[in-house]
């Protein structure tokens, strides 16, 4: 998003990640300085704000309830109040830089009230909003107790951006169901507004992982990390060793207790693999103080622990777990190195660690199994794709993958980078900001008639 703020000379408003509390009011003035020579509006958060809107209501509410986990939604009244109160103070901030003729961009979950917010104000600025997750089916989403407060917040946009049909159409069908507004093509109908939704699947900067692929096999062995030279001894010890991999945040929406009993199941399956095959899998720490994620983290520590000891043996340790995050440059190795993506969540917006381990395999070679329930999916056919609640299923697509031709896995692997190349980050938000400023114009045009 960088590059388009300064683009169109925009200020970026948002959270700056710390606890107001816990730096002095010198200190605070001193990150807002900092982040004002960067065009950037810090909007400061408090502990129990951090506690209420940010785990509360957008992580223990509408994150479990949007990726169908309904189990797990908490529906509390005194998280609303917050969310309710925190999208005001950013819509606040926001409202204290804009002028009339101004367009903003205004992203995801933790801020579904904000463009209405915004639009009561100031009806002569152009919004957009942009749902990095997926928006679920109306029997889903009904089940929220301020199903229509949600609604009528996103309403306040001019554009609306998903990033696959389906999440629009699913949209559609909850406007229809709760307020009964005419929806004609990607037009929804408000009174005397004309709102435009649409599909816009966000892509990645491919130059920046191929480039940095490209420069680590270039690099002398002594100036590779130490996690690259390792990988690279692994591989030396014998040639038809393989390495499969696996990289998300440890969020229970990921399926990587799915995963792993699959890649349990292709063990038992297919002996033959044993001590030849190993999955590197970076779980990346997030959201630990929600309790369903403290509960996924025992259970695929167990679940390492079992396949670790039923097939590992002093020389082969089925699954390299990682329970951290690792910088840019060990993820690039991670990706050029691993000859399988293993990616299976039960749901996912998007998913761009799929598109990033195309983007870094610049030879070509190179398999993605991929979920059904991932954004993602969509865009590429080449992949094997699977359903992550089928353990069997998954199982026999790793042994696909890992017997695939190399002919096969180039052919495949081209289609797809140039597909992700072709529509990638910058493309995907030009494309909106286009879009956006069409709807401006629609809107004219409409009132002028
Ligand atoms: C949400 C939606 C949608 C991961 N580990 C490390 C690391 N990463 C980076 C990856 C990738 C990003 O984090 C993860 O993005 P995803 O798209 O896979 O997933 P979410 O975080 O859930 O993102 C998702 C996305 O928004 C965009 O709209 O696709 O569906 O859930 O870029 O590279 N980066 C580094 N070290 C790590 O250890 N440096």
């Amino acid at each position: 998003m960088k590059s388009i703020y300064k683009e169109y000379n925009g200020s970026w408003i948002g959270w700056p990640g710390v606890a107001r509390e816990d730096h002095t009011t010198k200190e605070l003035d001193q990150i807002d300085a900092l982040l004002g020579k960067e065009n950037c509006v810090p909007v400061h958060l408090s502990h129990e704000e951090i506690n209420l809107y940010y785990e509360g209501f957008s992580n223990r509410t509408i994150w479990p309830l949007f990726h169908y986990f309904t189990q797990y939604a908490d529906f509390n009244a005194d998280t609303w109040e917050v969310y309710k109160s925190v999208n005001q103070k950013m819509a606040d901030a926001t409202i204290s830089v804009l002028e009339d003729g101004d367009s903003v961009w205004v992203h995801d979950y933790q801020l579904l009230l904000v463009p209405e917010m915004i639009k009561s104000k100031k009806p002569n600025v152009t919004v957009g909003f942009f749902l990095h997750i997926p928006f679920p089916s109306y029997e889903v989403f009904r089940t929220l107790p301020w199903r229509k407060e949600l609604i009528k917040g996103m309403l306040g946009a001019d554009l609306l951006g998903f990033h696959v049909y389906d999440y629009e159409r699913h949209f559609f069908s909850t406007v229809r169901r709760l307020f009964g507004y005419e929806i004609s093509f990607n037009q929804i109908h408000v009174e005397d507004r004309i709102i435009l939704a649409d599909a816009f699947p966000m892509g990645i900067d491919y130059d920046k992982f191929h480039d940095a692929a490209l420069a680590t096999h270039q690099k002398p062995l002594q100036e590779k990390s130490r996690l690259h030279q390792e990988l690279e001894k692994y591989f030396l010890t014998s040639p038809d060793r393989r390495l499969i991999l696996s990289i998300d945040r440890l969020d229970y929406t990921k399926g990587i207790p799915n995963r792993l009993k699959a890649f349990a199941r292709f063990l038992e399956k297919y002996p033959e693999f044993r001590y030849k095959v190993t999955l590197v899998m970076l779980a990346v720490p997030s959201r630990g103080q929600v309790d369903h994620y403290q509960q996924l983290k025992k259970e695929v520590d167990e679940l390492v622990g079992s396949i670790n000891g039923l097939y590992g043996s002093i020389n082969y340790t089925p699954v390299w777990y990682f329970y951290r995050s690792l910088p840019f440059e060990n993820l690039i190795e991670l990706y050029s190195s691993c000859d399988v993506a293993l990616i299976t969540p039960v749901r996912d917006g998007m998913n761009l660690v799929a598109k990033e381990y195309v983007a870094s395999r610049t030879n070509k070679s190179g398999v993605i199994i991929l979920s059904e329930m991932a954004g993602v999916a969509k865009e590429m056919g080449e992949a094997i794709i699977i359903n992550p609640n089928d353990e069997n299923d998954m199982a026999e697509s790793i042994y696909q993958a890992l017997t695939m031709p190399l002919d096969e896995q180039r052919e495949r692997m081209s289609f797809l980078q140039d597909r992700i190349k072709r529509y990638d980050i910058f493309k995907w938000a030009h494309e909106f900001v286009k879009s956006l400023f069409k709807a401006r114009d629609i809107q004219s045009d409409f009132l002028a008639k």
